[in-house]
C-alpha cells in the first residue's frame, strides 16, 4: 500500500516509505496557479498526471531505465524504486519560455549555452538545450552553467543524466508535437540505482513537469497559453487576486473546464480514453 512512513510532500504530491527499496509517489487532485496551491482541487487531475507518468515510463524504456514498478488500482499511486537522487533538475528546453527566456533577455544566455541575439519569447531553439538547475527547497531554482551541474553531480553520473534528458525531450515533442501538443520545455529528476545505473524518476512529461501549448495557438513573440492551466489562470486573474496565498476558491464551471483540458491532455497524448484508464489504469503499461 501507500502505507508507511511519510517521507516527502510536494505542492501536489505525497512520497511515503513502502520497504527500505520501495517508494509510493502519489498525486493528489491539488492544483497550484501563480505558485500558490489553491483551496479547490481538480477531480482526476492527480490520475491524470499519474497516467501520464506511467505512459511515458513505459515507452521510454530503451532511452532510459526507469523507476517505475507498478501502478495502483487507484489511478493516482506508482510503486517505484529507490534511488538515491542526483543533486539537480535535468531541464531540456525546445522553446524559450519561462526562466529560460528571463535568462536570455537579461544576459543572452541559459545555463552557459549562449544563444543568438535578437530571439522572440516562445521562439523555437534550433536545438533543444540542456539547462540543468538547482534544487531550491524553497523558492524557485535557479539555471547553473554545465561546470556547476558536472562537479554537482559526477562527471560520468551528469553526462548520462544530460544524454537521458535530452533524448527523453526529443521522443516526447515528437510525440506530442504529431498529436498538436507543443512540448516547450521539460523538467526530468534522475536517481542512480545500486549498481550504478543512472534512471529516471520522479514524474516525466506531465503537464506539472512540462510547459505544453496547443500547437494551433502557437503564435511566438511573447507568452503563450498553457494547454492545461490557462483557463484558470484567466479566470484568477479577473478576480484581480493579489497572487499571495490562500488562492480563491474555483467556481463548478472553471473546475470542469480544468478538468477537461486536463483529460483532453492525456487522451491525446496515450490516444485511450480516460474512462478506460480510470476502469483500469495498467491500461497505459
Ligand atoms: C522524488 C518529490 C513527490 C515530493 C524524492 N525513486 C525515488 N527514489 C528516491 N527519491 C525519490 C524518488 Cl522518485 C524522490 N522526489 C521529488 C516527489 C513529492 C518530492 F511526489 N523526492
Amino acid at each position: 500500500m501507500s502505507a508507511g512512513a511519510h517521507i516527502a510532500s510536494g505542492k501536489v504530491r505525497e512520497i511515503y516509505a513502502v520497504d527500505d527499496d520501495t517508494l509510493a509517489l502519489v498525486a493528489s487532485d491539488r492544483i497550484s496557479t501563480f505558485d500558490v496551491v489553491l483551496p479547490t482541487p481538480i477531480p482526476d487531475k492527480g490520475r491524470v498526471l499519474t497516467g501520464l507518468s506511467a505512459f511515458w515510463f513505459a515507452r521510454t524504456r530503451h532511452i532510459v531505465p526507469n523507476h517505475l514498478l507498478e501502478i495502483r488500482g487507484d489511478g493516482r499511486t506508482l510503486i517505484c524504486r529507490r534511488l538515491e537522487m542526483l543533486p539537480i533538475e535535468c531541464v531540456v528546453r525546445g522553446y524559450l519560455a519561462g526562466s529560460g527566456w528571463k535568462d536570455y533577455r537579461e544576459t543572452g544566455a541559459v545555463s552557459g549555452h549562449d544563444l543568438p541575439a535578437g530571439l522572440a519569447e516562445a521562439t523555437r531553439l534550433p536545438e533543444p538545450i540542456f539547462t540543468p538547475a538547482t534544487k531550491a527547497s524553497e523558492g524557485h531554482d535557479e539555471n547553473i552553467d554545465e561546470r556547476r551541474a558536472r562537479a554537482l553531480c559526477g562527471e560520468d553520473r551528469y553526462l548520462a543524466a544530460k544524454d537521458a534528458a535530452l533524448a527523453l525531450y526529443r521522443f516526447g515533442a515528437a510525440h506530442a508535437e504529431a498529436r498538436g501538443i507543443i512540448l516547450a520545455d521539460t523538467k526530468f529528476e534522475l536517481g542512480v540505482a545500486s549498481d550504478g545505473t543512472v534512471v529516471l524518476a520522479d514524474e516525466a512529461l506531465t503537464p506539472d513537469s512540462s510547459r505544453f501549448w496547443p500547437a494551433s495557438a502557437y503564435q511566438p513573440g511573447g507568452p503563450q497559453p498553457s494547454f492545461d492551466k490557462q483557463f484558470v489562470r484567466d479566470w484568477c486573474e479577473r478576480t484581480g487576486w493579489n497572487k499571495e496565498a490562500p488562492g480563491p476558491e474555483l467556481p463548478d464551471d472553471v473546475v470542469a473546464g480544468t478538468r477537461s483540458r486536463y483529460v483532453e491532455a492525456f487522451e491525446r497524448l496515450t490516444e485511450i480514453p480516460f474512462d478506460d484508464y480510470l476502469a483500469r489504469p495498467e491500461a497505459v503499461l
